[in-house]
């Protein structure tokens, strides 16, 4: 959750106009209200900074712009980080009023700082909020892709490949705090596929040994036919998915083309209503909200909904803040999200989505790197990562029965 102000510092405190760094405190101390306001409902008390730093000279007639956003969440405390700029700075010599703005805005000042609502003040928690506070983060699902259609066992030995595998994976990853699987199958000899029955074998090993949401791809792999990406969608009673991908739009995937039709988006929609599973629509691009919104209101998909970023696929949408605010703020009210980042970015995005209140997804199909130049030994350390964010975060990583109810998943089937 960010807050931004802009205000014109009117008078200098020191010689030649120089204006006192305590301005800039009180400034990121209205922003820290603010950001409290919309948490708790309650203008909160700035407890302590930890860090500020004083960066570039501010001058009276400079105007500053103070942004602060909460980066961590305590019972009642909220961490938050601040930077302010200058945007817009007199020009005398050009006339008694002339101001330009800046051609970058410039770093004047960073803070970190917590903010508490003492115990005493907390509005009972039955007390209706009023509008604008949009409250605290929920706990966070945590997906893991631990198969995918494009990685291979020569980029990373862990990647699981028979039923067994692949139960094994997924009892990991479930251990280490991922409550969905989105799982693609392979042939013995590690080719994608999307045939029902190895999606049967998997699903099987899968419930035999966790509790967890099955997503299963109807992406599958670039080139398939859409029946054939369908696959999974025709197990039924204790083999079914609970979920399914939906992808919306065609991208360039790399140097290929990753191929979405408008009339078989409509036909995939359909067939993912009729297996009874709960689809998660993929967007990789920003038009990819345009037309998740058309199939909205052609009713192919229906509240409450749920989407996956799929960010830094080369050919789509870039992963970065920017882009990531832009799509989250094109959401449909009450639409739940994650975010998938793909090779470096996905811890790195993994940690954005936590700041900004969303879910993550990790794992082999999106990134065989734990850091730089070290292996990934399978998903499962991946999710280990992502969980040990979110509870730094102070946010919970979802139990299965918090991600059934955020995901509106119904039990587990049998
Ligand atoms: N393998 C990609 C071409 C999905 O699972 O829905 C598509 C994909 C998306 O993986
Ligand atoms: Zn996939």
């Amino acid at each position: 959750m960010k807050s931004v102000i802009r205000v014109r510092v009117a008078a200098g405190h020191y010689g030649g106009g120089l204006v006192d760094g305590a301005k800039m405190l009180e400034l990121f101390g209205d922003v820290a209200t603010d950001l409290c306001v919309r948490a708790d409902g309650d203008e909160g008390l700035f407890r302590a900074y930890e860090s500020v730093e004083f960066l570039r000279p501010v001058r009276a007639g400079d105007f500053i712009e103070a942004e602060g956003e909460i980066v961590g969440w305590g019972r009642t405390s909220l961490k938050m980080e601040f930077v302010a700029r200058k945007v817009i700075a007199p020009v005398p010599a050009a006339s008694v009023s002339g101001a330009d703005f800046l051609a970058e805005p410039e770093v004047v000042c960073r803070a970190r700082g917590t903010c508490v609502v003492p115990e005493k003040d907390r509005r009972p928690v039955s007390s209706a909020l009023g509008p604008g506070v949009v409250g605290r983060p929920g706990a966070c699902v945590i997906t893991a892709a631990i198969v995918g259609a494009e990685t291979t066992r020569a980029q990373n030995p862990h990647l699981p490949i028979t039923a067994d595998e692949i139960g094994d994976e997924a009892r990991r990853c479930a251990a280490a705090g991922a409550t969905v699987i989105h799982l693609h199958v392979r042939t013995a000899d590690g080719h994608p596929s999307q045939d029902a029955e190895l999606f049967r074998a998997a699903i099987r090993a899968i419930r035999q040994r966790c509790d967890v949401i099955v997503q299963t791809s109807t992406g599958g792999a670039v080139g398939m036919s859409v029946d054939e990406r369908c696959g999974a969608l025709k197990l039924q009673g204790a083999d079914r998915p609970e979920m399914a991908s939906l992808n919306v739009g065609t991208i360039n995937f790399g140097d290929d083309v990753f191929v979405n039709r408008a009339p078989d988006v409509l036909d995939v929609a359909a067939r993912i209503r009729a297996a009874g599973a709960a689809p998660e629509i993929e967007l990789y691009d920003a038009g990819h909200l345009d037309i998740a919104a058309d199939l909205v209101k052609r009713g192919a998909v229906g509240a409450p909904l749920h989407f996956q970023f799929v960010l830094g696929v080369r050919g789509a949408m870039a992963a970065s803040d920017r882009n990531l605010d832009f799509l989250v703020g094109g959401l449909p009210a009450g639409a739940t999200w994650g975010v998938a980042g793909i090779g470096r970015h996905q811890l790195p995005l993994a940690e954005l989505a936590i700041v900004r209140g969303g879910n993550v997804r990790v794992g082999l199909e999106d990134n065989v790197w734990l850091d730089k130049g070290v292996l990934a030994e399978g998903s499962a350390p991946l999710v280990a990562r992502a969980a040990e964010m979110v509870r730094a975060r102070g946010r919970a990583v979802a139990t299965i029965a918090e991600a059934r109810r955020l995901l509106a998943v119904g039990p587990r089937p049998s």
